[in-house]
């Protein structure tokens, strides 16, 4: 069954299954003491909210040195930040640009600066520790090699070849101690225009621990509009006013590690999401930021395991103007921002009338139709808002940006694609695409070829939904029966892939949402329709088919055990 999971969480049927369900949640603590009613590590502390100030690039924030030009040499490497003041120390796993890290304040502290047009060479050492340490739980029935620590980089929304993917269908045994992964970026257009993207760890089975333990950091690409200085031709804010914020909730232990709790379940470690009691905003906890009253450029990545959100800045107007496939063509006023894992958002902010108020930036539970076990944290960060301006800057919002709404021709492909929950609650608890193990059931689309795939949720929570290699185009998402769909269709472990859906609609195509305006690399998968998205499948310039890439959920639990299938580009 797909749906009793979720029974279990939302309604508490028996208070056996209520308990256990939370544990698995990481609810490890029933107190609420401390800020936002979010319980400090362990009983005794209490981690007071708004000490520190936000880390951003230069200040806290280590923007990458090239070692010749286009050229960055990373050792992944174990290090030691304080991420508040009342706590201890923090081992963390870190980008190493070969700058020692001084310049890093918190658990997140690496950006790439990039060109649109520029390729670049980058290779990742891995100078960790060669087994897992006793606060990161391995679970050895999905990594490849048991305990041994083995990583593998891949960038977030890039478009390279299969090869410098970073991707366990290619390197299903990523690297090890002392080895290194060497890659090429080309930042080739149109496909990769200025945008945010991320690159974080992706080894196969341990993903969710390696990003955990802190392996993720900033890409940003700029192009001729979108220079990130101030002025620019867009006319939007930039330099010291264009703030990235990558927000990611943590548990703590007393000593100060990070805390990753583990199954009750007999025989399992792994649990199904992680959820965090304190938040980290650029790898600080609860910090806040100081700002002036003008217009501000805020680039959102939910750096998430688990949490989706839904933020607002303390009342502040916004604008979004981008999302993960670069900016759109026009600005969007937004209340709030919904975002699941790797989603981001591009907004602009108005702090003008804010002038000598404290705001804080809240995320509350999203509404239906995403839906999610996690438990609530509301407290993300503050904003003082100062009374005087140094820079003016930008006074308009403005009319027109230089991005795209995305807009495909008709889609010549079509591929349905099952998401399954298996065996919840037991030590044969999984998650599949197309009632599958991974690397079980391929896709194989030409290149050149547009193409819509149709994810079809048979579970009851939301899944953020990642295509490697192509940005896609929301189309809609169809209200349907998924339960009659699941009876006619499924086997042994789930309904398998291509078995159209349509049959079982219940009402007409709901419209994409406002802040699905432009192309996506990341999209919400609901419960209760099927969504379908639309991509051009390409290849980046010189690179020959086949190449193999893959596609999975976000939440990085569920990519873990293994909500994760690959596809394989054939020429033309
Ligand atoms: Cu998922």
């Amino acid at each position: 069954m797909n749906t009793s999971r979720r029974d279990f969480l939302r309604y508490g049927l028996a208070g056996t299954t209520l308990s256990v369900a939370a544990a698995h949640s990481g609810i490890a603590r029933a107190s609420t003491s401390g800020p936002a009613g979010a319980p400090g590590p362990g009983r005794a502390v209490r981690l007071r909210p708004f000490l520190e100030p936000l880390p951003v690039p230069g200040d806290g924030i280590v923007v990458a040195t090239p070692t010749a030009p286009g050229t960055y040499h990373f050792a992944l490497r174990q290090i030691r930040r304080r991420l508040h003041p009342q706590l201890p120390r923090t081992p963390v796993w870190a980008y190493d640009d070969g700058s020692g890290l001084g310049g890093q304040a918190g658990s997140f502290g690496m950006a790439i600066a990039a060109q649109t047009g520029t390729p670049v060479q980058v290779s990742y050492t891995h100078r960790l520790p060669a087994r897992y340490p006793s606060w990161i739980p391995v679970d050895t029935r999905l990594t490849p090699l048991g305990r041994q620590v083995r990583m593998m980089a891949h960038l977030h929304g890039g478009f390279v070849a299969a090869a410098d993917d970073g991707n366990p269908m290619v390197t299903p045994d990523g690297f090890g101690p002392g080895e290194t992964q060497s890659v090429t970026y080309p930042n080739e257009a149109p496909q990769q225009s200025a945008r945010l993207m991320w690159f974080h760890d992706h080894a196969m089975g341990a993903t969710r621990l390696n990003v955990f333990a802190g392996l993720a950091g900033a890409y940003i690409l700029r192009d001729q509009h979108d220079t990130g200085t101030e002025p620019n031709p867009i006319g939007i804010p930039g330099g010291a006013y264009e703030i990235p914020l990558v927000i990611q909730d943590r548990q703590f232990n007393l000593d100060g590690t990070f805390r990753y709790p583990v199954s009750s379940i007999p025989g399992v470690t792994w649990i199904g999401e992680y959820f965090g009691d304190h938040m980290l905003v650029n790898g600080k906890v609860w910090p806040y930021l100081e700002v002036e009253p003008r217009l501000y450029r805020f680039r959102v990545l939910n750096g998430c395991n688990a949490r989706i959100m839904s933020l607002d800045l303390g009342g502040v107007p916004m604008w979004q103007i981008g999302a993960e496939g670069g900016m759109w063509d026009r600005p969007v006023r937004m209340e709030r921002l919904v975002l699941t894992p790797a989603e981001r958002a591009d907004v602009i902010a108005d702090f003008r009338g804010f002038e000598g108020r404290s705001l804080v930036v809240r995320n509350a539970t999203p509404a239906p139709p995403v839906s999610t076990p996690a438990p609530p944290l509301p407290t993300v960060m503050q904003i003082r808002v100062g009374t005087s301006v140094t820079h003016r800057g930008p006074r308009h919002i403005p009319h027109d940006l230089p991005g795209q709404a995305a807009r495909l021709p008709r889609a010549a492909v079509t591929r349905f694609i099952t998401l399954n929950e298996l065996e919840p609650e037991t030590d044969g608890w999984w998650l599949n695409l197309n009632a599958a193990h991974f690397g079980k059931a391929s896709e194989h689309p030409r290149a050149g070829t547009v193409e819509d795939w149709v994810f079809v949720n048979l579970t009851m929570d939301t899944h953020p939904m990642h295509t490697h290699l192509f940005t896609h185009q929301v189309i809609g998402r169809v209200p349907f029966d998924a339960e009659a769909y699941e009876k006619k269709h499924e086997g042994r472990f789930g309904v398998p892939g291509g078995i159209d859906p349509h049959p079982f609609a219940t009402g007409p195509m709901l419209p994409p949402t406002p802040d699905e305006r432009g192309f996506k690399d990341t999209t919400k998968v609901n419960p209760g329709t099927f969504t379908i998205v639309r991509g051009r499948i390409e290849l980046p310039a010189g690179v020959r088919a086949p190449q193999s890439y893959v596609y999975h959920c976000h939440i990085v639990e569920h990519e873990d055990n293994d909500m994760m299938q690959s596809f394989t580009v054939l020429p033309h």
